[in-house]
Protein backbone atom coordinates (compact mmCIF):
# COMPACT_ATOMS: atom_id res chain seq x y z
CA UNK A 1 0.00 0.00 0.00
CA UNK A 2 2.04 3.11 -1.50
CA UNK A 3 0.55 7.03 -1.05
CA UNK A 4 2.58 8.87 -2.87
CA UNK A 5 2.40 12.98 -4.57
CA UNK A 6 4.54 14.18 -7.24
CA UNK A 7 5.01 17.70 -7.47
CA UNK A 8 6.97 19.91 -10.29
CA UNK A 9 6.80 22.35 -12.65
CA UNK A 10 4.45 21.83 -15.76
CA UNK A 11 6.84 19.91 -18.42
CA UNK A 12 8.86 17.85 -15.59
CA UNK A 13 7.30 14.72 -16.76
CA UNK A 14 4.74 14.10 -13.63
CA UNK A 15 2.19 12.69 -16.04
CA UNK A 16 4.55 10.80 -17.95
CA UNK A 17 6.15 9.14 -14.61
CA UNK A 18 3.40 8.62 -13.27
CA UNK A 19 1.22 6.63 -15.41
CA UNK A 20 5.17 4.18 -14.87
CA UNK A 21 4.88 4.52 -11.46
CA UNK A 22 1.55 3.71 -10.64
CA UNK A 23 2.04 0.59 -12.64
CA UNK A 24 4.89 -0.59 -10.91
CA UNK A 25 3.40 -0.05 -7.54
CA UNK A 26 -0.38 -1.75 -8.72
CA UNK A 27 -2.20 2.16 -7.45
CA UNK A 28 -4.16 4.39 -9.38
CA UNK A 29 -2.65 6.96 -10.85
CA UNK A 30 -4.98 10.59 -10.30
CA UNK A 31 -4.25 13.65 -12.27
CA UNK A 32 -6.08 16.36 -11.57
CA UNK A 33 -5.15 17.67 -15.09
CA UNK A 34 -6.58 14.96 -16.37
CA UNK A 35 -9.52 14.90 -15.11
CA UNK A 36 -10.12 18.26 -15.68
CA UNK A 37 -9.33 17.41 -19.55
CA UNK A 38 -11.74 14.69 -19.71
CA UNK A 39 -14.67 17.32 -18.43
CA UNK A 40 -13.39 19.59 -21.16
CA UNK A 41 -13.71 16.98 -23.42
CA UNK A 42 -17.35 15.80 -22.31
CA UNK A 43 -18.52 19.01 -22.02
CA UNK A 44 -19.55 18.88 -18.15
CA UNK A 45 -20.18 22.15 -15.86
CA UNK A 46 -17.34 21.35 -14.24
CA UNK A 47 -15.11 21.16 -17.27
CA UNK A 48 -16.60 24.12 -18.88
CA UNK A 49 -14.97 25.97 -15.69
CA UNK A 50 -11.91 24.08 -15.70
CA UNK A 51 -11.58 25.07 -19.29
CA UNK A 52 -11.52 28.93 -18.82
CA UNK A 53 -8.88 28.66 -16.07
CA UNK A 54 -6.57 26.16 -17.73
CA UNK A 55 -6.54 28.03 -21.09
CA UNK A 56 -4.97 31.18 -18.80
CA UNK A 57 -2.19 29.12 -17.46
CA UNK A 58 -4.31 29.80 -13.94
CA UNK A 59 -5.05 26.98 -11.29
CA UNK A 60 -8.73 26.02 -11.33
CA UNK A 61 -10.02 27.25 -7.99
CA UNK A 62 -9.43 25.35 -5.02
CA UNK A 63 -13.09 25.06 -4.17
CA UNK A 64 -13.60 23.07 -7.46
CA UNK A 65 -10.64 20.90 -7.43
CA UNK A 66 -10.75 20.28 -3.57
CA UNK A 67 -14.42 18.84 -3.85
CA UNK A 68 -13.31 16.76 -7.13
CA UNK A 69 -10.13 15.07 -5.29
CA UNK A 70 -12.32 13.99 -2.55
CA UNK A 71 -14.62 12.25 -4.90
CA UNK A 72 -11.80 10.48 -6.74
CA UNK A 73 -9.90 9.51 -3.39
CA UNK A 74 -13.44 8.07 -1.92
CA UNK A 75 -13.70 5.78 -4.71
CA UNK A 76 -12.78 2.31 -3.74
CA UNK A 77 -9.51 1.78 -6.07
CA UNK A 78 -7.87 3.84 -3.82
CA UNK A 79 -8.60 2.51 -0.79
CA UNK A 80 -5.47 0.60 -0.60
CA UNK A 81 -3.03 3.34 -2.02
CA UNK A 82 -2.60 6.02 -4.77
CA UNK A 83 -0.18 8.11 -6.55
CA UNK A 84 -1.58 12.18 -6.92
CA UNK A 85 0.08 13.60 -9.83
CA UNK A 86 -0.29 17.81 -9.99
CA UNK A 87 -2.07 17.85 -6.85
CA UNK A 88 -1.87 19.26 -4.49
CA UNK A 89 -0.73 22.51 -5.73
CA UNK A 90 -1.58 25.53 -3.29
CA UNK A 91 -0.89 25.64 0.43
CA UNK A 92 -4.94 25.43 1.05
CA UNK A 93 -4.94 22.03 -1.21
CA UNK A 94 -2.33 20.83 0.91
CA UNK A 95 -4.41 21.35 4.51
CA UNK A 96 -7.26 19.72 2.59
CA UNK A 97 -5.44 16.43 1.43
CA UNK A 98 -4.61 16.27 4.97
CA UNK A 99 -7.82 16.62 6.00
CA UNK A 100 -9.02 13.87 3.63
CA UNK A 101 -6.22 11.34 5.31
CA UNK A 102 -7.11 12.06 8.59
CA UNK A 103 -10.70 11.15 7.47
CA UNK A 104 -9.38 7.72 6.29
CA UNK A 105 -6.88 7.01 9.27
CA UNK A 106 -4.22 7.30 6.15
CA UNK A 107 -0.72 8.84 5.87
CA UNK A 108 1.29 9.21 2.51
CA UNK A 109 4.61 7.71 2.37
CA UNK A 110 6.39 9.82 -0.12
CA UNK A 111 5.98 13.27 -1.60
CA UNK A 112 8.33 13.53 -4.82
CA UNK A 113 9.32 16.58 -5.94
CA UNK A 114 10.72 15.91 -9.93
CA UNK A 115 12.85 18.66 -10.93
CA UNK A 116 14.02 20.01 -14.96
CA UNK A 117 15.52 22.99 -15.85
CA UNK A 118 13.32 25.52 -17.11
CA UNK A 119 14.75 26.08 -20.38
CA UNK A 120 13.96 22.21 -20.96
CA UNK A 121 10.49 22.15 -19.64
CA UNK A 122 9.63 25.03 -22.15
CA UNK A 123 10.87 22.92 -24.87
CA UNK A 124 8.96 19.70 -23.58
CA UNK A 125 5.86 21.58 -23.62
CA UNK A 126 6.71 23.67 -27.15
CA UNK A 127 7.05 19.89 -28.60
CA UNK A 128 4.04 18.52 -27.32
CA UNK A 129 2.29 21.54 -28.58
CA UNK A 130 3.36 20.78 -32.48
CA UNK A 131 2.45 17.01 -30.97
CA UNK A 132 -0.89 17.28 -29.38
CA UNK A 133 -2.24 20.77 -30.07
CA UNK A 134 -2.97 20.93 -26.17
CA UNK A 135 -4.27 24.74 -25.40
CA UNK A 136 -2.71 25.41 -22.47
CA UNK A 137 1.18 24.86 -24.10
CA UNK A 138 1.56 27.99 -26.24
CA UNK A 139 4.53 30.00 -25.02
CA UNK A 140 2.46 33.01 -23.23
CA UNK A 141 0.47 30.48 -21.45
CA UNK A 142 3.59 27.83 -20.40
CA UNK A 143 5.39 30.99 -19.19
CA UNK A 144 2.21 31.94 -16.95
CA UNK A 145 1.85 28.41 -15.86
CA UNK A 146 5.82 28.46 -14.65
CA UNK A 147 5.21 31.71 -12.94
CA UNK A 148 1.83 29.84 -10.82
CA UNK A 149 4.19 26.94 -10.04
CA UNK A 150 6.75 28.99 -8.87
CA UNK A 151 4.63 31.16 -7.09
CA UNK A 152 1.94 28.74 -5.46
CA UNK A 153 3.09 25.32 -5.98
CA UNK A 154 6.86 25.49 -5.71
CA UNK A 155 7.33 26.47 -1.69
CA UNK A 156 5.04 23.60 -0.94
CA UNK A 157 8.17 21.10 -1.05
CA UNK A 158 9.43 22.71 2.30
CA UNK A 159 6.29 22.31 3.96
CA UNK A 160 6.50 18.09 2.90
CA UNK A 161 11.16 18.88 3.73
CA UNK A 162 9.60 20.15 7.32
CA UNK A 163 7.39 16.36 7.69
CA UNK A 164 10.69 14.59 6.25
CA UNK A 165 8.14 13.27 3.23
CA UNK A 166 10.24 15.10 0.60
CA UNK A 167 12.47 13.03 -2.00
CA UNK A 168 13.48 15.10 -4.47
CA UNK A 169 14.71 13.49 -8.33
CA UNK A 170 16.10 15.04 -10.97
CA UNK A 171 13.67 14.45 -14.26
CA UNK A 172 16.40 15.29 -17.30
CA UNK A 173 17.67 12.84 -19.39
CA UNK A 174 15.91 9.61 -20.86
CA UNK A 175 12.17 8.73 -19.63
CA UNK A 176 13.51 5.39 -18.53
CA UNK A 177 16.39 6.58 -16.62
CA UNK A 178 13.84 9.16 -14.69
CA UNK A 179 11.83 6.40 -13.95
CA UNK A 180 14.49 4.22 -12.25
CA UNK A 181 15.79 7.21 -10.45
CA UNK A 182 12.22 7.42 -8.87
CA UNK A 183 11.71 3.92 -8.26
CA UNK A 184 15.24 4.58 -6.74
CA UNK A 185 14.24 7.59 -4.54
CA UNK A 186 11.20 5.67 -3.08
CA UNK A 187 12.98 2.59 -2.34
CA UNK A 188 11.07 0.22 -5.07
CA UNK A 189 13.38 -2.33 -6.87
CA UNK A 190 12.00 -3.97 -9.79
P1 LIG B 1 -1.35 19.13 -15.68
O1 LIG B 1 -2.13 18.24 -16.54
O2 LIG B 1 -0.88 18.56 -14.38
O3 LIG B 1 -0.15 19.64 -16.59
P2 LIG B 1 1.42 19.78 -16.43
O4 LIG B 1 1.81 20.40 -15.13
O5 LIG B 1 1.89 20.44 -17.66
O6 LIG B 1 2.05 18.34 -16.38
P3 LIG B 1 1.92 17.13 -17.37
O7 LIG B 1 1.82 15.99 -16.45
O8 LIG B 1 0.85 17.25 -18.36
O9 LIG B 1 3.20 17.15 -18.25
P4 LIG B 1 4.51 16.31 -18.09
O10 LIG B 1 5.30 17.12 -17.15
O11 LIG B 1 4.33 14.87 -17.77
O12 LIG B 1 -2.14 20.47 -15.38
C1 LIG B 1 -2.74 21.23 -16.42
C2 LIG B 1 -3.58 22.36 -15.83
O13 LIG B 1 -4.69 21.80 -15.05
C3 LIG B 1 -2.89 23.32 -14.85
O14 LIG B 1 -2.17 24.33 -15.51
C4 LIG B 1 -4.13 23.86 -14.05
O15 LIG B 1 -4.81 24.86 -14.78
C5 LIG B 1 -5.03 22.64 -13.94
N1 LIG B 1 -4.78 21.91 -12.69
C6 LIG B 1 -4.27 20.65 -12.59
N2 LIG B 1 -4.18 20.28 -11.29
C7 LIG B 1 -4.61 21.34 -10.55
C8 LIG B 1 -4.72 21.60 -9.15
N3 LIG B 1 -4.34 20.68 -8.23
N4 LIG B 1 -5.20 22.79 -8.75
C9 LIG B 1 -5.59 23.71 -9.63
N5 LIG B 1 -5.51 23.55 -10.96
C10 LIG B 1 -5.01 22.38 -11.43
O16 LIG B 1 5.10 16.21 -19.57
C11 LIG B 1 5.25 17.31 -20.42
C12 LIG B 1 5.83 16.86 -21.76
O17 LIG B 1 7.19 16.45 -21.59
C13 LIG B 1 5.13 15.68 -22.42
O18 LIG B 1 4.97 15.95 -23.78
C14 LIG B 1 6.09 14.51 -22.24
O19 LIG B 1 6.04 13.58 -23.29
C15 LIG B 1 7.45 15.19 -22.22
N6 LIG B 1 8.43 14.49 -21.39
C16 LIG B 1 8.20 13.92 -20.19
N7 LIG B 1 9.36 13.38 -19.71
C17 LIG B 1 10.33 13.66 -20.64
C18 LIG B 1 11.73 13.38 -20.71
N8 LIG B 1 12.38 12.73 -19.74
N9 LIG B 1 12.41 13.84 -21.80
C19 LIG B 1 11.78 14.49 -22.78
N10 LIG B 1 10.44 14.78 -22.78
C20 LIG B 1 9.74 14.37 -21.72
Amino acid sequence: MTRLVLLGPPGAGKGTQAARLAATLGVPAISTGDIFRRNVADGTELGVTAKRYMDAGEYVPDSVTNAMVADRLAEPDASDGFLLDGYPRTAEQVEELDRMLAAQDARLDHVVELTADTDEVVQRLLKRAQEQGRSDDTEDVVRRRLEVYAEQTAPLAAVYERRDLLVRVDGMGEVDEVTARLLDAIGVSV
